[in-house]
């Protein structure tokens, strides 16, 4: 940890590299008290930066430099400045060798970034900034080289000795050690280096691509899990066959690799060849990992694997570009998850998830465009801005081009920048060009932060046969760029009008000669802009912004009865699921505006009638009736309001639950009843449609326990005793922590604990399902579940299922009205700072949220910030986001 203030590094700063490094051949000795890493960089002046020799800056952090020989000669401590960020030294000429050795601790590394140590194996994260700590380097990603890496150790604890690209040779080294050299062929930056070493087993099959050529595929993990690897594998394979298929886009090693590791500060990292993941993202079987965990490792494992093409093959010239990388690959396998699974459900997921999260950041202090200007430290910036909002702003691309137009942008983006460094800018000119359009305007979504708002107004004339629609868009303030000075954004709006039995009119605007189709795209690109629609026979009703097609807050005089209508009629499934959110937004504003009146709560009937209506459908998809019956979450709500009431949103959502499980108790327990039945007599299997039948299975069992009925609990805890899968267990768990029943409660609580005490990913949701619930007392339960010998601060999954769920997801006992959750985070993350920086950093995210709250709550949560900011040496993490936080 550095004493001075950090500093701020802006893009328009950006310079290319002085240096470049064509080869990069490491020898890694690794010993059980230090390691050693020797590093020969074959390097030359960049003709791009002109002549001279300027003096060489290589980074580098808490490396012990044993010796230093450039072009052969060994250097004297006098040849060379050193500082706790850099080596200093002055080349002689335009090519040239350096020869490095340093010590490093890996064993001692608690920050789990460079080379470190989870659960007695070696492993490596090096994106962004992490390849420093490793060795003396240019640790940026558009410096990129070839690297030779042999990797040697002792042969009983470490027999997997693994880097990137393909194994060239290995062999012993003296009794008890042995080496094994990897080569990479491709070009890449330090960012995606690998190295792994640990007594590890593997699950191996094999690919053949598109051009016929055969591929191995290796999951390595501890030996205990090599049975829950096969989804991880199936998925890999899915993802390979996608991506040629979608995207024209073949695999180039003959070796893709995943490893496993306990101790991982997020998903898991897209390294060549070599992708490294926690353990949460790649184990998953039925009796062990839940539904939404299989979907999750299908999903990250194709995320890094496309990673390959969309980040390695072309990657970041900075890591202002981030996104260029990861909104694209986030789009890339959102739409693997949607052919794989149900493509609607999908898109409510992601963006339910958008608008709670996503949404919140854009309005807080931490607010960022997609593209950021600035940062102090890097990785406070794999955002959800950068990764969803960016996502959808290639999204929005792909709208406006089609699949078709698309796919020709993303050829030539592939082709023309193959092996290169490149920026946001270069992505988006490869879609014009591929395709002659001009999204000059276009671009304002990679700068601009903060979500638009989007006004919608009607106007209908019945003599003319004429329907209006004005748009008026506007974008918030957000740190550095006030609202009056953002322009207006290109904002796709998908839609289509209804008649009064619910079939589409054809759409034809003022202009045209011809109606084309019943749903179509509009452009707003005004800050107030109205569309006219004629041959209009009668007053439509509109739907606006299917499959939403723009990451903007859309508002549209809708009554209630009109979203009741919507629910059931648009023909766009996206929007029937948002009609229903909307309706039930506004019943539940309804009751929090009761209960701060201090009025009894009385619900609107007309949502029951619709979400009865959505549950006697037997025909709709399972998925699609579990999403509907979901009310908006606490967080959402929290978002939507102006001055957040914790205490009234908690009380009318949980007052809307109990009504509608009363009055849908018949309906609901035979949807229940008729898919519990299923589950027990067919095998678990990870496919959508059984995704989808225990999803309503499990949303119903958890409304029906709030009816408090004998039969429900005894179902509850048949479900839990006998369920052969995790979906069903944790549920059943989880209805039971959440109830009143005392002492079923601490029986299941117990016999989970001893059933799974041995795995600890299953030690994760017992955390999180207790973490979560929201009866009084929550923080004290979390304080107790830290002193359980399962629970350690050292690892993340651990602070996330239990720190992260509470703070996160327990909202009602977080903000006790007395600070103390408050308190409790800050303590936290002022002893996360010490040794995790990365972690404590974002721990830290639900205390910036301050100005959502009363006086009274802000004052608590700043105070708390306070407290961090004084606490000592912070990471340059921390103090980012806290000085950001309480900046003006
Ligand atoms: N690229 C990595 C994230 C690295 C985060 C470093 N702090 C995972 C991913 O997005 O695929
Ligand atoms: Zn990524």
């Amino acid at each position: 940890m550095r004493t001075e203030q950090p500093k701020m590094i802006y893009l328009k700063d950006y310079q290319a590299p002085e240096y470049l490094i064509d080869e990069t051949h490491l020898t890694f000795e690794l010993f059980d008290d230090h390691s050693l890493v020797h590093a020969q960089l074959v390097m030359r002046r960049n003709p791009e930066r002109g002549a001279g020799l300027p003096p060489l800056v290589l980074d580098g952090q808490l490396l012990e430099l044993l010796s230093v020989k450039l072009a052969d000669v060994d250097l004297a401590p006098g040849d060379y400045q050193l500082t706790p960020d850099s080596l200093t030294i002055q080349p002689e000429s335009a090519t040239f060798t350096l020869d490095t050795s340093v010590k490093i601790h890996p064993e001692t590394n608690t920050a789990l970034e460079g080379l470190y140590k989870s659960s007695g194996m070696f492993c490596t994260q090096c994106e962004a900034e992490g390849f420093r700590k490793i060795t003396y380097y240019l640790d940026r990603p558009d410096v990129m080289s070839t690297f030779t890496t042999t990797v040697i150790a002792n042969k009983q604890a470490f027999p997997i000795l693994l880097s990137n690209g393909n194994l060239i040779d290995l062999g012993p080294e003296g009794d008890d050690r042995h080496w094994a050299t990897w080569e990479d062929p491709f070009k890449k930056p330090a960012y995606l280096f690998a190295l792994v070493a640990g007594d590890l087993w593997c699950v191996e099959d094999t690919f053949v691509t598109m051009s016929q050529r055969k591929v191995t595929l290796r999951i390595f993990v501890e030996p205990e899990n090599i049975d829950k690897c096969q989804h991880a594998m199936d998925s890999l394979k899915k993802s390979m066959r996608w991506d040629e298929e979608v995207y024209g886009r073949e695999y180039d090693l003959d070796i893709f690799m995943i490893v496993a590791v306990n101790d991982f500060n997020m998903g898991a990292m897209e390294n060549k060849g070599l992708n490294i993941f926690n353990s949460s993202a790649v184990l998953a079987r039925a009796e062990t990992a839940t539904d939404a965990a299989h979907q999750r490792v299908e999903a990250i494992v194709a995320h890094e694997y496309f990673h390959n093409w969309s980040g390695n093959r072309v990657t970041c010239r900075d890591w202002f570009q981030l996104s260029l990388k990861e909104g694209f690959t986030v789009f890339r396998d959102s739409g693997f998850s949607a052919d794989m699974n149900s493509a609607t459900v999908k898109r409510i997921q992601d963006v339910a998830y958008l608008r709670t999260h996503q949404f919140a950041e854009d309005a807080g202090p931490m607010a960022h465009a997609v593209r950021p200007d600035s940062f102090i430290e890097i990785s406070n910036f794999y955002t959800l801005t950068v990764y969803e909002k960016g996502s959808e702003v290639v999204g929005m691309i792909h709208t406006l081009l089609g699949a078709e137009g698309f796919r020709k942008g993303s050829d030539l983006y592939f082709e023309r920048h193959d092996g290169q460094a490149v920026t946001c800018d270069d992505f988006v000119k490869a879609m014009e060009d591929a395709n002659g359009v001009d999204l000059t305007q276009f671009k304002r979504w990679y700068s601009q932060a903060g979500t638009p708002r989007l006004a919608v107004t009607e106007s209908y004339d019945a003599s003319a046969k004429t329907y209006s629609l004005t748009f008026r868009q506007s974008a918030p303030t957000t740190p550095g760029q006030p609202g009056e000075a953002k322009k207006p954004f290109v904002i796709p709006v998908s839609l289509g009008l209804l008649d009064k039995q619910g079939n589409e009119i054809p759409l034809r605007l003022q202009g045209e000669t011809a109606a084309s189709g019943h749903s179509r795209v509009i452009s707003v690109t005004e800050a107030e802009q109205t569309f006219t629609f004629v041959d209009v026979a009668e007053q439509p009703l509109p739907s606006l912004l299917r499959g939403f097609s723009a990451p903007v807050k859309l508002s549209f005089p809708y009554n209630r009865d009109q979203l009741m209508f919507l629910m059931q009629h648009d023909s766009d499934g996206f929007n029937r699921w948002d009609a229903g959110q909307q309706l039930s937004v506004q019943v539940l504003q309804e009751l929090i505006a009761q209960h701060q009146k201090g009025e009894p709560l009385v619900l609107d009937q007309r949502l029951m009638t619709a979400l009865g209506t959505v549950l006697a459908d037997e025909s709709l998809d399972q998925a699609m009736v579990a999403e509907m019956l979901s009310l908006p979450g606490e967080a959402y709500l929290i978002e939507i309001s102006e001055v957040a009431d914790v205490d009234a949103i908690h009380a009318a959502r949980e007052f809307a639950r109990k009504q509608l499980a009363n009055g849908l108790s018949d309906a609901l327990w035979k949807r229940y009843q008729t898919n519990r039945e299923l589950s027990k007599t067919t095998a678990y299997v990870a496919e959508s449609e059984h995704f989808a039948r225990r999803a309503l299975q499990n949303i119903a069992l958890s409304y029906l326990m709030l009816t408090k009925r004998q039969d429900v609990l005894a179902a509850a805890i048949d479900q839990f005793d006998t369920a052969d899968n995790m979906t069903e267990r944790l549920t059943a768990l989880a209805v039971l922590v959440n109830s009143p029943f005392e002492d079923e409660k601490a029986k299941a609580l117990a016999v989970f604990a001893e059933n799974f005490k041995d795995n600890a990913l299953v030690m994760d949701q017992w955390f999180s399902v207790q973490a979560g619930s929201t009866l009084p007392g929550g923080l004290d339960r979390v304080k107790a579940l830290m002193q359980h010998s399962a629970f350690t601060l050292k690892n993340p999954n651990k602070v996330r299922a239990l720190i992260g769920a509470f703070a996160g997801q327990n909202l009602i006992n977080f903000h006790a009205a007395d600070g103390s959750g408050y308190r409790f985070l800050a303590d936290l993350v002022i002893e996360l700072n010490g040794f995790n920086p990365q972690i404590a950093s974002r721990q830290l995210a639900p205390l910036t949220r301050w100005r959502k709250y009363d006086s009274a709550r802000q004052a608590l949560m700043k105070a708390e910030l306070e407290r961090i900011r004084a606490s000592g040496e912070l990471s340059p993490d921390v103090y980012e986001v806290v000085s950001k936080s309480l900046a003006d």
